[in-house]
């Protein structure tokens, strides 16, 4: 069983998460965030990943801890449900379109954690979100989930449209990297 849950509170934010690598991709998500609500609904669609989340925080403050937090909280717990990570695929890629918008997105579970995040325009904010938030949650996913993770705006005119395609594109390449393919540590290593 491919299982893992992390549960974190702090002065700032109370987030409990639990998911599923094996999952069908069902989606029980509730933070305050709106738009990070349907971004992470994508997520576990497209990745397979059931993913329960529940998150408040000092949105009052803005958004910043809530989304860093919450990243934070589902790498941790990929972390805990890969365990050894014997036989995953460990790669992942996806080019996603969504209408005008094209996204290219590449993760490695590698155990090194790093993020290239190559943004093009985008309006200052998304839904209620400022757009400079969705770097700091792809940033705090990668470092806490231990993997190289690429996101690659090519083109796009809408933010939502871009956005969404950053994060179905998460869910396609994640879907291929925790797949188990072969019975092995995939590294020449013999560790990840
Ligand atoms: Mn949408």
């Amino acid at each position: 069983m491919r299982q893992g849950s992390f549960e974190r509170k702090t002065k700032e934010t109370e987030i409990s998460v639990q998911l599923d690598l094996d999952g069908t991709g069902k989606a029980a998500i509730t933070t305050p965030i709106g738009f990070l609500n349907h971004m992470l609904e994508l997520f576990s669609f497209f990745s397979r990943i059931d993913l329960a989340l529940k998150a408040t925080g000092d949105v009052n403050v803005d958004f910043h801890h809530t989304v860093e937090d919450i990243g934070i909280c589902i790498g941790e717990a990929v972390v805990r449900a890969l365990t050894s990570k014997a036989g995953i695929h460990r790669f992942g890629h996806a080019a996603t379109p969504m209408d005008e918008a094209l996204t290219q997105v590449v993760v490695d579970i590698s155990g090194r954690p790093f993020l290239v995040y190559r943004a093009i325009p985008l309006p200052e904010k998304i839904g209620e979100m400022d757009s400079e938030l969705f770097e700091v949650f792809f940033q705090a996913f990668a470092f806490r989930a231990q993997l190289t993770l690429h996101v690659n705006m090519l083109y796009g005119d809408n933010g939502h449209h871009i956005i969404e395609s950053c994060f179905k594109g998460l869910g396609r390449a994640m879907r291929q990297a925790v797949k188990v393919t072969a019975n092995d540590i995939p590294s020449t290593k013999g560790v990840l």
